[in-house]
């Protein structure tokens, strides 16, 4: 059988109107892991990127019928689902023969709505490697769907969702995504998430057991690819990519502290210490000194913790389960052994008032991360906040579309998808745009950018950023 998969572009005209061409370019891991094992199981499956290609939905059709394709894959986010929708239409466009299989986290949780679509042939829910397998042995051999598990597909008419299937537990199943499936030297994350080029993304463990009201990936278990595996896969990145970074994009890197120190182990032994510096994302109860050392002295340059709101209440309302003094220390700790900080912070978030977004933005110039993330909040399909979102605020009329479901709504002219109980959109977009402004128009966080650029190309960014920002955000929004 011969597949693509699609990544659609991100640009459904929301990046546009932030002023930005296209969003961050970061590699289609999830398409190369179903690719790869696809092809290890002797299927042609070729991955088409968009986004980082270019691709036009006139070339994307030229592309589509000069592959001769038997089935089409495309990606599925929330915020792409016309852009999928749209490349669903022009693979059946083409010929309605062609099989088209939709899948991500947006399919994923709506699978029944999003196989009514007249276009989509069947959606997978969740991990896609087995099933995407499973669907092309039964196309190829044209027998039924029915013992695919965690698909939906059509029949007579009727749309059937087959048994749930079970996670595979041991992550080395999955071979090494096979990044010549695309171009890597089109790849380059976001102005502030690397200091050095080439900078690519690898994930080490699948899910997060924590339950986050508002975390499309809340409550998914924890499974991890061994040390070995990991080690293997960043000294390809840099043996045969170059790279001089690798942006590990886990949901919680450091739940297994044992495994983290391992892993820092594993990577100094191998020398790999000296040849790429990395990042990674996590909780802040999940660190402690000793570990960040150790993770510094394996190559660590920064690391990400969800911080949300600032203040108590706030935080367990949205089910964070963590306390305001165990992030502080967090803080305190990756700063002594000399990693970068960045903080998320949320706007607008279930039963917060104004005084708590004030509270958000005092506290996270207390605890002066390096980089601070403000964004509005969006209920994603999925999640519990969804399931709430009448209960704490209002989903607005603009919600029919998902293109809007972005978190940078402060810069773009629409409504936001959801506006909690007792706020305006407009003020939310506003409190947004006041975060970001007066967490780095800062005197000592000026001063602390301009010694650290060393690169005219990052210097003008920052100072597009900063003029997008000190004009009430018509402007390009902030990476
Ligand atoms: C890296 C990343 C990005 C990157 C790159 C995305 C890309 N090109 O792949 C960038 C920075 C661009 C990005 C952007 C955004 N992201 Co993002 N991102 C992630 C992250 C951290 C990792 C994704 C990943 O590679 N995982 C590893 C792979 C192996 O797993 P996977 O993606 O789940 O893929 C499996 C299945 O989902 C399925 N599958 C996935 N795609 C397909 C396609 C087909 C055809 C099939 C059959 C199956 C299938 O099979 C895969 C293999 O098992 C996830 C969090 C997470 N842990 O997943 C968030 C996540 C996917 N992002 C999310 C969001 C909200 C966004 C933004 C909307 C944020 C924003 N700025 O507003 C934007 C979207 C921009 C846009 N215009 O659409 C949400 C998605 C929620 C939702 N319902 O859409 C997630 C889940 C984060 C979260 N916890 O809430 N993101
Ligand atoms: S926000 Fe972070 S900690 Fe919370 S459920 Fe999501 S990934 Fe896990």
């Amino acid at each position: 059988m011969k597949a693509l998969l699609v990544m659609p572009s991100l640009d459904n005209g929301y990046w546009k109107k932030l002023g930005k061409k296209v969003g961050p370019k970061s590699e289609p891991l999830s398409l190369l892991y179903i690719a790869t094992f696809l092809n290890k199981h002797n299927h042609e499956v070729r991955v088409l990127d968009c986004e980082a290609q270019g691709v036009s939905n006139e070339q994307l059709e030229k592309r589509i019928r000069k592959g001769n394709y038997d089935v089409v894959g495309v990606a599925m986010l929330t915020s792409m689902f016309s852009q999928s929708l749209q490349v669903c239409k022009t693979a059946k466009k083409i010929n309605p023969n062609i099989k088209v299989i939709v899948g991500g986290s947006h399919a994923s949780v709506r699978p029944l709505e999003t196989a009514k679509e007249k276009s989509i042939d069947v959606v997978t829910i969740g991990e896609a490697e087995a099933a995407f397998k499973g669907l092309l042995d039964a196309f190829e051999n044209k027998t039924s769907l029915k013992d695919i598990k965690g698909i939906v597909y059509k029949e007579e008419g009727k749309l059937i969702q087959t048994e749930a299937a079970e996670k595979i537990q041991d992550l080395d199943f999955f071979p090494i995504p096979n990044r010549e499936l695309i171009n890597m030297k089109l790849y380059r994350p976001s102005v502030s998430y690397y200091k050095r080029l080439p900078a690519y993304t690898m994930v080490t463990t699948r899910g997060c057991p924590y339950r986050c009201t508002f975390c499309a990936t809340a409550k998914t278990g924890y499974r991890m690819h061994s040390i070995p595996r990991v080690v293997e896969e960043m000294k390809l990145l840099v043996e045969k990519y170059g790279a001089k970074e690798i942006l590990i994009r886990d949901d919680t890197f450091t739940l297994n502290k044992k495994r983290t120190k391992d892993l820092c182990d594993a990577i100094i032994k191998e020398g790999l210490h000296k040849k790429v510096t990395w990042d990674c994302i996590t909780r802040a109860g999940l660190v402690n000194l000793e570990l960040l050392q150790k993770m510094k002295n394996a190559g660590c340059w920064g690391i990400h913790f969800g911080v949300e709101g600032g203040s108590q209440k706030i935080i367990d309302t949205i089910q964070k389960d963590a306390t305001l003094d165990e992030i502080k220390n967090a803080f305190k700790w990756a700063r002594k052994a000399g990693i970068e900080t960045r903080g998320y912070f949320m706007i607008g978030l279930p039963g917060g008032k104004r005084e708590d977004d004030e509270a958000t933005i005092k506290f996270a110039k207390e605890l002066d991360p390096d980089w601070a993330q403000f964004t509005v909040t969006v209920p994603y399909p999925g999640t519990q906040l969804y399931q709430e979102a009448s209960k704490y605020g209002e989903l607005t009329s603009s919600s029919a579309t998902w293109d809007n479901y972005q978190t940078w709504g402060g810069f773009s002219d629409d409504q936001l998808p959801w506006v909690s109980k007792g706020r305006e959109s407009e003020e939310l977009k506003e409190m947004q745009r006041k975060a970001l402004k007066s967490f780095y128009f800062r005197p000592k966080i000026i001063l602390r950018k301009m010694m650290n650029i060393d690169n005219w190309g990052i210097f003008k960014k920052y100072v597009l950023g900063a003029l997008a920002l000190a004009s009430g955000g018509s402007g390009r929004a902030p990476e």
